[in-house]
């Protein structure tokens, strides 16, 4: 038998608990669904050692209750996931969310049932929920990537994925390790692990840019100073380009001197944001010659950190330009490669052949290891909608949809899929910002809009193909006139063999985005068909 409720919410980690605290604070019967055994979402399942955040700990939480973010304190500038986690069952014990959601329940399927106008969502406890609206707050960095190196099953070892870590310590002491990818996960897990393993391998095909943490605890007088000033510049921040609100010099790269650029890009790199790199000058993230500045800034970061010259120039990245792939933060990264158990294995020179049972093979030579640790990315967007069958419109499945590319109007809804929300999905800022405003900016829209349509009787919504279409268009012109035109990553879908080239996240930026969300909403949400 089907329980009937309002509405249905997949996924409880940021988003999730954000969405089902909304509705039901509207008056609707809401169900959350959740395939862990606890809230968190990303990071409940990132529990790889060494994890912390990327954006600063004051920054990436909810700005939604003022109490909420007058009461946490936050211990280190970087939370490690261990504290992101206990926030986020804070929050969930705080506002009695968890009490929504059914855990260890993974949605299996979704069909419309178009003259009901209502979605039967299927789980894989075999229980099925009927709502009018579904909100897949399921995350843009969900669902691993498959493996995709030859022979994988085949090794003896010990094998860890960084996306489903053990929930006990792994110890790596004496052991020869191997780590595949150099993202910010390989990059976070090679420094830890590199302490103490007899010896570490790092299998890098790409190299990232990496920017010191400067990590370190956080003084009452500096979260004091933060929380008095939590509203005003929150606020700001929600109409900043990266929902960060970093400051820039509002000069052009190339208009300023050598020495007077360096000296800005050293005050970066010893003080702020990674990401305060990208608006530093107006157009770095435009004009390559601009861009290039950045790169040999960096480049000669690496140089000075890296003993080994060799080393250091494979650690540089120098097929793509700075800010087209994620910028990583370290503690301390670079420095393993000075140790003489660490040992860059450069996957460009010589290509990985296969794991072998007792270890891995590149073109150039045989390695053996006790242990292989994989952390090589997601199906970013697109992943976990592949491990469900969402059946829309004429009985399309939106797994096929989006074999031909990924795309949802205002990064929320695909042509198709009536009354399916997608919470930061494909041409949403999402992964492109502080993704904490991003969420929230995207779940009030959502939740704004299902409270307008059920106050105003509609049942049904759904985009239509020309402002879809438009939409994608526009998103493909920002990535056309800026360095990202010729990029290639997960950000564009490369990183999955035969994923499309798609811009996935929204170009625009994060306070454009919510002007065009508020400009959609305010014009009886324009480009969505109603109907009652
Ligand atoms: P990423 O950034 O996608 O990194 C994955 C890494 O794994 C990257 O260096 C890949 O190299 C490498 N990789 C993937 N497949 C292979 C194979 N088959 N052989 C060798 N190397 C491979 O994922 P992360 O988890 O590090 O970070 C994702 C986001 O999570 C991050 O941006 C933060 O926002 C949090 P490639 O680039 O494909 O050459």
């Amino acid at each position: 038998m089907a329980t009937h409720v309002d509405a249905i919410v997949v996924g409880a980690g940021f988003a999730g608990m954000m969405a089902v605290h909304n509705l039901r604070k509207q008056g609707l019967n809401v169900q959350g669904l959740e395939k862990g055994p606890e809230v968190g979402g990303t990071w409940y399942w990132n529990r790889y050692p060494g994890l912390h955040c990327d954006v600063e700990s004051v920054e990436y939480s909810y700005s939604w209750d003022n109490d909420l973010q007058q009461e946490w304190n936050w211990s280190e500038r970087y939370a490690s996931q261990a504290e992101i986690l206990k926030y986020a069952k804070h929050v969930a014990d705080r506002f009695d969310i968890r009490g929504r959601f059914a855990f260890n329940t993974e949605v299996t399927g979704a069909v419309f049932n178009e003259s009901a106008n209502e979605w039967t969502v299927t789980t894989s406890a075999g229980d099925s929920y009927v709502a009018g609206w579904v909100v897949m707050a399921t995350g843009a960095l969900s669902t691993p990537k498959p493996l995709d190196v030859p022979g994988a099953s085949s090794f003896a070892g010990e094998t860890y994925n960084s996306t489903d870590w053990p929930t006990t310590p792994v110890d790596f002491s004496g052991k020869r390790v191997a780590v595949i990818g150099t993202g910010s996960t390989g990059i976070q897990l090679s420094t830890h692990i590199a302490k103490t393993a007899k010896e570490l391998f790092v299998l890098q095909r790409t190299p990232s840019w990496s920017v010191p943490a400067n990590n370190g605890p956080l003084t009452p007088e500096y979260l004091a100073e933060v929380k008095a000033n939590y509203p005003a510049e929150r606020e700001r921040k929600k109409h900043s380009m990266d929902g960060l609100g970093l400051p820039g010099t509002g000069k052009s790269a190339l208009e300023v001197s050598d020495a007077e650029r360096t000296e800005y890009f050293q005050h970066i790199y010893d003080n702020m944001s990674p990401f305060t790199f990208f608006g530093s000058y107006t157009d770095v993230l435009v004009v390559d010659e601009a861009n290039k500045t950045i790169s040999d800034f960096l480049g000669s970061k690496v140089r000075e950190r890296v003993k080994d010259q060799a080393v250091a120039e494979k650690l540089i990245p120098k097929s793509y330009p700075f800010g087209t792939r994620r910028t990583c933060i370290d503690m301390g990264y670079y420095e393993i490669y000075n140790q003489p158990n660490v040992h860059l294995v450069d996957l460009l020179e010589s290509p990985l052949k296969s794991i072998t049972p007792t270890g891995f093979s590149t073109e150039a030579a045989d390695y053996e290891v006790d242990v292989i640790v994989f952390a090589t990315g997601y199906d970013a967007f697109t992943g976990t909608f592949k491990n469900m069958d969402v059946i829309g419109e004429n009985s399309a499945n939106l797994r096929e949809v989006w074999n031909e590319g990924a795309k949802a109007y205002m990064g929320t809804m695909s042509v198709g899929f009536p009354n399916l929300f997608i919470v930061t999905g494909p041409q949403s800022p999402s992964v492109l910002s502080n993704v904490v405003v991003s969420i929230e900016q995207h779940v009030q829209w959502i939740t704004d809009c299902i409270a307008y349509l059920t106050a105003q009787g509609y049942n049904r919504m759904e985009a239509t193909q020309e402002a879809q279409d438009a939409w994608v268009a526009m998103n493909n012109e920002i990535g056309q006139i800026t360095v990202h035109r010729d990029s290639h990553s997960w950000y564009m879908g490369d990183n999955v063999a035969g994923k499309p080239h798609v811009v996935l996240p929204a170009l625009m930026g994060v306070g454009p985005f919510r002007a065009a969300c508020d400009e959609v909403a305010a014009d009886g949400y324009r480009g969505f068909a109603l109907a009652k």
